[in-house]
């Protein structure tokens, strides 16, 4: 059974808890409160007890794109990433360029006033070079997966950083395509009370 230690409110565990409904795995949820990490989650991910993290059997794996692609070499079944190797380079490198968005975010839900402009630009700055690496049609890579999973949660975060209100016309195509999946309304959505 496969165990994720997660917040709700976490893209990073949106990520994972996509994932892991998309590929139709059975898995048991340990939600738990950032502001009141439970001593498990320190000592299974030290020195913060960063979330996500996945528990398979005796296996304690950390960070939501080592879980994904653990998961994706583990579990063959529903496969979520591109079956040539160049395809999985091009995900890679997506990865890379999703990260400062990420990080761009995570200063904004985090940072005070006076970051907020630096962050708006480099979230800004990111969005524009994945504007250039979206299709017209389709998933970032063509079919549906990894890539756009890593994506979502940090894309369709924040109205006023949305691909739409930016302008970046293809991103903003993409983000309604991938809206549609519902394990992404799923999990990408204030908690329903
Ligand atoms: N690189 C990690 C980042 C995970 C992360 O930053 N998670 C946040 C919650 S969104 C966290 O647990 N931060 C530690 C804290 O809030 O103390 C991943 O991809 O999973």
């Amino acid at each position: 059974m496969l165990t994720l230690w997660h917040a709700w409110g976490c893209p990073y565990c949106q990520r994972t808890r996509i994932q892991l409904d998309e590929k139709g795995l059975a898995w048991e949820s340990r939600e738990i409160d950032l502001a009141r990490k439970p001593p498990e989650v320190l000592a299974m991910n030290p020195p913060l007890g960063g979330v996500p993290i996945l528990v398979d059997g005796d296996a304690v794996i950390p960070d939501s794109l080592v879980i994904a692609q653990y998961l994706e070499e583990r579990y063959g079944e529903v496969p979520l990433v591109p079956r040539d190797a160049l395809g999985r380079a091009r995900m890679r490198l997506l990865f890379e360029r999703i990260a400062p968005l990420a990080a761009a975010i995570g200063v904004l839900a985090k940072g005070g006033p006076e970051a907020r402009p630096e962050a708006e630009r480099r979230a800004r700055a990111a969005l524009e070079l994945l504007e250039r690496e979206t299709p017209e049609d389709g998933f970032l890579l063509g079919a549906y997966g990894l890539a756009d999973i890593a994506l979502a949660p940090f894309a369709l975060r924040r109205p006023e950083l949305s691909p739409a209100a930016l302008g970046f016309v293809r991103l903003a195509r993409w983000a309604e395509r991938v809206s549609s999946r519902p394990a992404v309304r799923r999990h990408v959505a204030p908690r329903a009370s």
